[in-house]
């Protein structure tokens, strides 16, 4: 039988990248995000009858739950969430940060992500079995200068995830923590308020990590057996060692 993926943040970067590589895994998928044109060209790209788009706001919980509520019958057997939506906002010492990027940052990375699970763990639960993989960041094991809220959320990321997996083993359901370093995506131009010239220097000097990299990590997480369950994994660049040791060339 088709399997169901629900991914958030499949309007760019990790999200569409996953979106696309567990369509060609074979999977049926619900891509969620803000980008309603974007769900609509990945939809074109895949099939109409192949993608399910949900136009929310992960912060609205409201939107959440009636969205989930709104799936019909033969959407409805999810099989793996992927937690993917969220971002960085600012990167700027804790005296200087803006309290509207904090609570962006928290309102999305986190409480965001606890909306969608609960909505959608219901449909887990009643199957008794699912896969939930959650998109940390070595920001969630480590934190760096001016990185402050950012890696406060990815941190309780982190700990959710650990607790999710203790609260669901009885349930059937599996739950993943993938943290990646430095992934080329929008992500810097998120962070750096569309300033693009600033997010390319991220990415510049090493090879960094691409969108298709965690894809290809998250399509080989959910199809192991089901006895297997690759609770945690840290994926680098090569040029990455830790949050703040990138080697660059001059
Ligand atoms: P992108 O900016 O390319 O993608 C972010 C995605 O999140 C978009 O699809 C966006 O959709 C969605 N999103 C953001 N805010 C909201 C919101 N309020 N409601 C609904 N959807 C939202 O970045 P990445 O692909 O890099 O980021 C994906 C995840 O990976 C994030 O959780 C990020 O923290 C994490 N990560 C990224 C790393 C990197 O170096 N790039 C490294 C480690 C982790 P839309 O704008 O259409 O709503
Ligand atoms: C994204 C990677 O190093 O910018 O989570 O925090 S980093």
């Amino acid at each position: 039988m088709t399997k169901i993926a629900f991914v958030t943040g499949a309007t760019s970067g990790i999200g569409l990248a996953t979106a696309l590589e567990l369509a060609h895994k074979g999977y049926l998928i619900i891509a969620t995000g803000r980008r309603r044109e974007r769900l609509q060209e990945l939809q074109e790209k895949l099939g109409e009858d192949n993608v399910y788009p949900l136009v929310f706001d992960v912060r609205d919980k409201v939107a959440v739950v009636e969205a989930v509520a709104a799936l019909p019958d033969a959407w409805r057997k999810v099989d793996v969430l992927v937690n993917n939506a969220g971002n960085a906002h600012g990167l700027a010492p804790i005296q200087d940060g803006s309290v509207d990027d904090w609570d962006a940052m928290i309102d999305i990375n986190v409480k965001g992500l606890l909306y969608v699970t609960k909505a959608v763990l219901p449909l887990m639960l009643e199957r008794g079995k699912g896969h939930i993989v959650n998109i940390g960041s070595i920001a969630g094991k480590e934190a760096y200068p001016n990185g402050n809220v950012y890696c406060a959320s990815k941190h309780a990321v982190d700990a959710l995830s650990k607790a999710m997996r203790m609260d669901l083993v009885q349930q059937g359901i599996k739950v993943s923590e993938v943290n990646p370093g430095l992934v080329e995506t929008e992500f810097s131009e998120v962070r750096f308020k569309g300033d693009t010239e600033r997010a390319a220097t991220v990415y510049q000097g090493y090879e960094p990590l691409q969108a298709q990299d965690i894809a290809e990590l998250i399509a080989f997480i959910v199809t192991r057996p089901a006895h297997v369950n690759l609770a945690e994994v840290l994926v680098l660049p090569t040029a990455q060692a830790s949050a703040t040791i990138v080697v660059k060339e001059q």
